[in-house]
């Protein structure tokens, strides 16, 4: 080993370490309310950072393209059994690199360019996979979409079900970014197979409540579940896919080599470990605290006059129409941004706003679930998001709020080496 490769980040790139400092600093600082974010345990951030970033291991466990791979295939053995045992299901996928690709795997195994999907429209709270004309899922397919009903912001099942026997859609997908309501898989499934369409169900979003036993599952109703594995399920950031017997061989030959080479073996490794933190009894205790503080969150923010999309929440997530209040959702996210609370910008269902200025934000719970903040907490955030909006021109409050931000958060320390109290730095 060269003497420059012993040498410490701070040593070898001081430039990437203070840039790392100073995230270490941001994350633990502020209030994380993006809905897709977490933290992850020490461990995981172990197995992720681990020599297994080193190691080429194309193909599956028992046969793979290079040698060497023994401990590639505990992990992944191990990876793929905790997640049988989290999610049931019959055939397991644990390589993609993230939820894009194992989307675009899904749809590859069961599609031919050209063929027809059905999926939530983007800016009713669907994704960019499931459709849109910009990702790969709309150059690639013929797609069509469903909306939620003007009356209660929710699926429109019904339309879901004149446009697949309209259209004949080879795959109809579910799933959201931005959706804080339970789905109904059954219907879906009905409405599948009454075109002949391969269900397909993206539970990214709500996975580790799913793991938790406190949102129903896709799984069985699904003949293809895909998910992120870093958002309320808490891993590395990566992505899953569970599936039907019948689909495994497709779905594994789409996966590699159909979309990917070697997969990311210290990703795998800390999927293995965030799957068995996710068996742990603990982790249902934690997903049932994520629901009800999203509860106590959405409460405290229509007592302070907010209106919530669909009017509430089943999950992880509030969306919230900001601009009913007459404030653009960039210009909250901004304002939130300066008090240290950090949310994004959203469009909201029949938006009458362009999605850079859209008329909602997006706000949601895992995270600060994961560093111990309870329904106290979340009253107070509540009462801290709507004087920061209120206040939003007014940087001296803004900075006042950031302050008691930082405060309550140094109270919920994130990492043991990180434990110390930290600057404020409004
Ligand atoms: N970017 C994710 C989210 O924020 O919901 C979806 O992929």
């Amino acid at each position: 080993m060269t003497d420059r490769m012993s040498l410490t980040l701070a040593q070898a790139d001081p430039e990437v370490a203070a840039a790392l400092d100073q995230e270490t600093l941001r994350q633990h600082e502020g209030l994380e309310m993006i809905a897709s974010e977490n933290f992850v345990s020490e461990a995981v951030l172990e197995a992720a950072g681990s020599i297994f970033t080193n190691k080429y291991a194309e193909g599956y466990p028992g046969r793979r393209y290079y040698g060497g791979c023994e401990y590639a295939d505990i992990v992944e053995n191990l990876a793929r059994d905790r997640a049988r045992q989290i999610f049931g299901g019959e055939h397991i996928n644990v390589q993609p690199h993230s939820g894009s690709q194992a989307n675009a795997s899904a749809f590859a195994a069961v599609l031919q360019p050209g063929d027809t999907i059905l999926g939530l429209d983007l800016s009713h709270g669907g994704h960019l996979t499931h459709g849109h004309r910009l990702s790969f899922s709309g150059k690639l397919y013929r797609t069509t979409f469903y909306h939620v009903r003007r009356d209660t912001e929710t699926i429109d099942y019904d339309e879901m079900e004149a446009v697949a026997i309209q259209e004949k859609p080879k795959v109809i997908i579910g799933g959201a970014s931005a959706y804080s309501r339970l789905w109904d898989f059954a219907r879906m499934r009905q409405i599948a197979d009454k075109v002949g369409a391969v269900y397909i169900f993206d539970m990214a979003h709500i996975a580790g409540l799913v793991a938790g036993g406190v949102h129903p599952s896709p799984v069985p109703h699904a003949q293809i579940t895909t998910t992120t594995t870093h958002k309320t399920l808490r891993g590395p950031r990566a992505g899953l896919i569970i599936s039907t017997q019948d689909l495994a061989t497709a779905i594994d030959k789409s996966v590699f080599p159909g979309q990917q080479g070697g997969p990311l073996v210290h990703i795998v490794a800390a999927k293995a470990v965030a799957f068995a933190e996710a068996l742990r009894p603990e982790f249902r205790a934690y997903a049932a605290q994520i629901v009800s503080n999203a509860k106590v969150l959405g409460e405290g923010l229509q007592a302070a006059g907010f209106r919530l999309v669909s009017g509430g929440t089943d999950n992880h997530l509030l969306l919230v129409d900001v601009f009913e209040k007459g404030i653009l959702g960039s210009d909250a996210e901004l304002a939130l941004g300066k008090a240290g609370i950090t949310v994004n910008k959203n469009s909201i269902p029949w938006d009458t706003n362009p999605p850079l200025k859209p008329s909602g934000i997006r706000v949601g719970t895992p995270a600060l679930t994961t560093r111990g903040m309870k329904e106290a907490e979340m009253r107070t955030i509540a009462s801290w998001i709507a004087e920061a909006l209120e206040r939003r021109g007014d940087d001296a409050a803004l900075a006042r709020i950031r302050g008691e931000v930082a405060e309550m958060a140094n109270q919920f320390p994130l990492y043991a080496w990180r434990r110390a109290p930290v600057a404020v730095t409004a």
